[in-house]
């Protein structure tokens, strides 16, 4: 017997928002011109930074592959700290001003698994302050309230693809991986995500548009394009069928 859906477990950047290069990036940026540095990341470099979770481990990347730097461990550690603080500051004040939009079909999906009382969690490597700005911004004052469990990077080490942060999200929901089902929309993501044993609904952004996404239970264009019904939006209804497959293809073959 297969478990029934119980949870939807969404990661943040680029997943509920397109947030990367319109936001995150800019924030960089601003806290390089603010510290005085000669540094800025243009889209197409950005791109390629991404392939490092976490923006202190894609400053201290940046750094060291792109500038060369030989500053001893220490003291880079502490230059990316106050980047990132700075760079949170200017992240945190764009979202609340508006100036990221939900992706098309979230505010929908999440409004109807309230109504269905599905659990909803996050999990993402990004800094829980952006989390809570987003949500606030998005869907009300009050949104956080109406996830269950929000893992982020001040909750474990591991940035993704180590799955860590989906663990203890599902330790947290007291749920089996079978129980829920993530949506993401990197292959660092879904790696994580599948690695917790979880099926994964992926929505690519034009950043993570040529990643392979072999694992991933369904891939849409967005959460408003059915992948078999032009024109047509996936429903709580599809993402149920989408997670109950899922569940039937990863189960043992019943003897006979
Ligand atoms: C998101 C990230 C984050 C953001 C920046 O990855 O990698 O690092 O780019 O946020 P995912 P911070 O969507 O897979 O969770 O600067 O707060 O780390
Ligand atoms: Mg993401």
């Amino acid at each position: 017997m297969s478990d029934a859906l119980r949870a939807l477990i969404f990661d943040v950047d680029g997943t509920l928002a397109d947030t990367e290069r319109d936001g995150h990036r800019v924030a960089f940026n601003a806290a390089f011109a603010e510290s005085g540095l000669d540094w800025f990341w243009d889209e197409a470099t950005y791109g390629e930074l991404l392939q490092v979770a976490g923006g202190k481990e894609r400053l201290a990347h940046y750094a060291r592959a792109y500038r060369g730097s030989t500053q001893p461990q220490s003291q880079l550690q502490n230059l990316v700290e106050e980047l990132h603080v700075s760079k949170t500051r200017h992240y945190v004040r764009c979202v609340a001003a508006g100036g990221v939009q939900l992706r098309p079909g979230v505010a929908r999906l999440i409004a109807a698994a309230r109504a269905e009382k599905l659990q909803l969690a996050i999990a993402t490597t990004t800094t829980r302050e952006n989390v809570i700005a987003l949500l606030e911004a998005t869907l009300g004052a009050q949104a956080a309230l109406w996830f269950a469990v929000i893992g982020t990077a001040q909750e474990v080490a591991a940035k993704k693809p180590d799955p860590a942060v989906y663990l203890w999200v599902l330790a947290r929901l007291q749920m089996r991986p079978g129980e829920a089902l993530a949506l993401e929309d990197s292959r660092n993501g879904l790696l994580a995500a599948s690695g917790a044993g979880l099926p994964c609904i992926v929505t690519p952004t034009h950043y993570s548009a040529e990643e392979n996404f072999a694992e991933a239970t369904m891939q849409l264009t967005d959460l408003d394009h059915h992948p078999e019904r032009p024109g047509q939006p996936a429903t709580l209804a599809d993402l149920r069928l989408w997670h109950t497959r899922a569940h039937q293809k990863s189960a043992p073959p019943t003897p006979r």
